[in-house]
C-alpha cells in the first residue's frame, strides 16, 4: 500500500505537469477539474487506496496512515500551485479566474402562457364594449353553480361524472356563471359584467382537460333584445378573428337561457369551403349564448316583466386552438417550452 501511495504521488505530479496553457477557452479549467475529481474526489484514486487501509495489519496502520496524509497534502499542494501558475488568482475579491474569452450567458426572456394571452385579449375586447370584470371563487356552493342558474337537483349536469364535488353541497365550479348569479343577487340593473376564470369538469381527452378557462358575460337592462346579443357577439368575433368573418346562430338549449343559441364562425382555416378542422362543415363553434331565462331573474329577485338580458359563455382554450390551429388541448398543460415558446 505504501508503494501504491508513492506511485500515486508520482503519477499525479506527472499529470499536473502535462496540464499547460493554450487550447480552447476553459480547457485548462476543465483539465484541472478532471484532475481534482480523478485524484482528490470522493470516488477518486486516493480514496480508493484508502479504502484498503482496513486490510493491512493493525501495527502497520499508523505508519501507512501518516504516509497517506503526507501524500494527500502533497497532491493538494501541487494541484493548488499548478492552478495558481496556470490560471492565477485574478479578482481582488478572490472570485478566481475570469475567462474573458467565454461567450456570455444568454438571458432567456419569459412570456405569457398562450391561454393567458387569449384571456387578456378576450377580456380587453369586452372591457372596450363597457363590460366590467368580476372574479369569484373556484370552489363554489352548489346553489350558485346550479340552483340559481335554473339547473335543478337531478339535472344530468350535476352528475358526479361531470362535476368534481368537495362535499355534498360544495364543488369546483363547472362554469363561471355562479359569479353572475352572485352579482345579480346583490346589484341592480343596468349591468354589464364578464366573469373570466378557471372551471372544472370530469373530462379528459384531446379536446377536454379537467381544468380549463372560460369567460362568461351578461348584460341586463330594460328592453334588451336578441339583436343586442347579436350585435355584441358580432363585434367580439370580428375583433377576435377577422373583420369580415361570417357568423351563424344555431338554435340550442341551456338551462339558464331561453331562447339559446350556439354561435359558429366561418372556418378560420379553410374560409368555409370545408377542411379537416371544421370537419367539412365550413363552420366552427366558438360560443354559446342566449336570453337569460326569466326563472334565473326570479331566483335573484329581479322582476322578469321589467328586465331582460342576454348572456354568453366561451372556452378560452378552444378559441386559442382555433386561432392557432392546434388540435390537441393537452399541449397547453404539458409545460413543453418547445410548444409554449411559439406564442
Ligand atoms: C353559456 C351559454 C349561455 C350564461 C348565462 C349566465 C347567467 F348567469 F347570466 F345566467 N351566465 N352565462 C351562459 C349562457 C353561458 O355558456 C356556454
Amino acid at each position: 500500500m505504501e508503494q501504491k501511495l508513492n506511485s500515486l504521488l508520482d503519477q499525479a505530479r506527472g499529470q499536473l505537469d502535462r496540464i499547460t496553457k493554450g487550447g480552447a477557452p476553459g480547457e485548462v479549467q476543465k483539465q484541472l477539474e478532471d484532475f481534482r475529481i480523478r485524484y482528490l474526489g470522493r470516488k477518486g484514486e486516493f480514496s480508493t487506496i484508502m479504502q484498503q487501509l482496513g486490510t493491512i495489519p493493525v501495527e502497520e496502520r499508523p505508519r501507512v496512515g501518516q504516509l497517506a496524509n503526507t501524500v494527500k497534502a502533497e497532491i493538494e499542494k501541487c494541484f493548488e500551485d499548478q492552478k495558481k501558475a496556470l490560471v492565477g488568482t485574478a479578482g481582488v475579491n478572490g472570485a478566481g479566474f475570469v475567462d474573458l474569452s467565454l461567450p456570455g450567458r444568454v438571458q432567456e426572456c419569459g412570456r405569457l402562457h398562450p391561454v393567458t394571452q387569449i384571456m387578456t385579449e378576450v377580456c380587453g375586447i369586452f372591457e372596450a364594449l363597457g363590460f366590467s370584470v368580476a372574479e369569484g371563487p373556484d370552489v363554489e356552493h352548489d346553489y350558485y353553480n346550479f340552483e340559481a342558474l335554473n339547473i335543478p337537483a337531478h339535472h344530468p349536469a350535476r352528475d358526479m361524472h361531470d362535476t368534481f364535488y368537495v362535499s355534498e353541497s360544495i364543488l369546483l365550479r363547472t362554469h363561471t356563471s355562479p359569479m353572475q348569479a352572485r352579482i345579480m343577487e346583490d346589484q341592480q340593473p343596468p349591468l354589464r359584467v364578464i366573469a373570466p376564470g378557471k372551471v372544472y369538469r370530469c373530462d379528459s381527452d384531446i379536446t377536454h382537460t379537467p381544468m380549463f378557462h372560460q369567460v362568461e358575460g351578461f348584460l341586463v337592462d330594460t328592453k334588451v333584445s336578441f339583436a343586442d346579443l347579436k350585435g355584441i357577439l358580432t363585434v367580439f368575433t370580428q375583433k377576435m378573428f377577422d373583420t369580415n368573418l361570417a357568423l351563424r346562430f344555431r338554435p340550442s338549449f341551456f338551462p339558464f337561457t331561453e331562447p339559446s343559441a350556439e354561435v359558429d364562425i366561418a372556418c378560420v382555416i379553410c374560409g368555409g369551403s370545408g377542411c379537416r378542422v371544421c370537419k367539412q362543415t365550413g363552420w366552427l363553434e366558438i360560443l354559446g349564448a342566449g336570453m337569460i331565462d326569466p326563472e334565473v331573474f326570479k331566483m335573484v329577485g329581479y322582476d322578469p316583466e321589467r328586465y331582460s338580458g342576454f348572456a354568453f359563455g366561451l372556452g378560452i382554450e378552444r378559441i386559442a386552438m382555433l386561432k392557432y390551429g392546434i388540435n390537441d388541448i393537452r399541449l397547453y398543460y404539458e409545460n413543453d417550452l418547445r410548444f409554449l415558446s411559439q406564442f
